[in-house]
């Protein structure tokens, strides 16, 4: 175990099912109410992902971050915060979401003690590397078309992901990148625990729906 998750990996890999991503400036209407009615229609896990010009900064987004993990915690939803180590730790969030560009996972285990640690990787070596440093789960993307991430890398479909399942990796996974209701299934059937979206529900004309559909796409009923 490198991990040092209070989550046991297969309440992780359930948790990791329907992960819904967002900052203020995803959503079309207040992101309190999308979050609540994203956590009504049924997503496990969320991730406070305040980026961009607009981007709300230092007590403004501390203020939002507190918001939005009350919110989630009101459905046992974990709260996960994107790249903000300091901010995670200040609002005492669930755990972390770090990329490449971001601290060393290694660095970043030790300062979150056993919170959630997500880590973006695009081949097989930063996969390795992110498990021997202490991810708990592995995010892979962008599997389909995104606008919403500016400097996403090339669209990868579900290659890696299959790849890493062939080459014998059994931490969680979840897929990332253009996913909806209507593509979700082959990110699972390639062997990702979930799948994470932004567009699908944030900018849904009801966030509700949206995660349910989601939700009924990814665990049929
Ligand atoms: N990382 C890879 S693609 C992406 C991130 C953060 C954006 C996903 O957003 P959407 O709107 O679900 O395509
Ligand atoms: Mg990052």
């Amino acid at each position: 175990e490198k991990g040092g998750c209070p989550l046991k990996t297969e309440d992780l890999r359930e948790k990791l099912k329907v992960y819904f991503i967002m900052g203020s400036t995803n959503c079309l209407s207040d992101p309190e109410e999308t979050l609540k009615q994203a956590c009504e229609g049924g997503i496990t896990l969320f991730q406070f992902r305040e980026k961009g010009t607009q981007a709300l900064k230092e007590q403004q987004k501390l203020n939002l971050g507190g918001k939005l993990k009350e919110i989630c915690h009101q459905y046992s939803v974990p709260f996960i915060v994107n790249d903000d180590i300091d901010l995670a730790v200040r609002l005492g969030a669930d755990g972390v979401h770090i990329g490449q560009e971001d601290e060393p996972a290694e660095k970043v285990r030790k300062k979150i003690g056993s919170g959630i640690l997500g880590v973006s990787v695009h081949t097989l070596e930063e996969a390795r590397a992110a498990i021997e440093q202490g991810a708990d789960y592995l995010g892979i993307g962008p599997i389909y078309k995104t606008t919403t991430k500016e400097d996403a890398k090339e669209v990868q479909g579900v290659q890696l992901l299959t790849r890493l399942r062939e080459e014998g990796i059994t931490i969680p996974i979840v897929g990332i990148g253009g996913i909806t209701a209507s593509n979700a299934e082959a990110v699972i059937k390639a062997g990702a625990d979930g799948v994470s979206v932004i567009t699908a529900i944030s900018q849904a004309d009801s966030a509700k729906n949206a995660a349910k559909q989601l939700r009924e796409s990814v665990q049929p009923l």
